[in-house]
């Protein structure tokens, strides 16, 4: 019985290695936070893996609202003072990203480098 058990787990590792490529996953956080005195997005990571598909929770702790969208990878949302939204993303190859503000459009970006 073990050795069937262990011969399944076997196989379907196996069958998982060969047909299908794993996209890696990543999970992120990003805070608003102020750079003089303006709305700013601060990663919690600002390295991302190439190709990856990553988790982002976003956390707006300002009283005002912020937005986030990360150019051709991720559109508009806009978080009220408190809330907090999870989106998800794909990265493509390496290169760096900004992570800007819809409403504020002047303000500073996140910069985050996809390797
Ligand atoms: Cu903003």
């Amino acid at each position: 019985m073990r050795f069937f058990i262990t011969l399944v787990a076997v196989s379907l590792n196996i069958g998982c290695g060969s047909f299908r490529q794993h996209r890696p996953e990543i999970s992120v956080t990003y805070q608003t936070g102020l750079a003089n005195g303006q709305p700013i997005w601060i990663s919690s990571n600002e390295e991302l893996p190439a190709k990856a598909l990553v988790h982002a929770t976003l956390i707006n702790q300002l009283d005002i609202a912020h937005g986030f969208e990360v150019a051709g990878l991720q559109g508009p949302v806009v978080l009220q003072p408190g809330d907090t939204q999870l989106v998800n993303f794909n990265t493509k190859g390496p290169g760096t990203l900004h992570a800007t503000c819809p409403l504020h459009k002047n303000h500073k970006p996140a910069i985050l480098h996809v390797n």
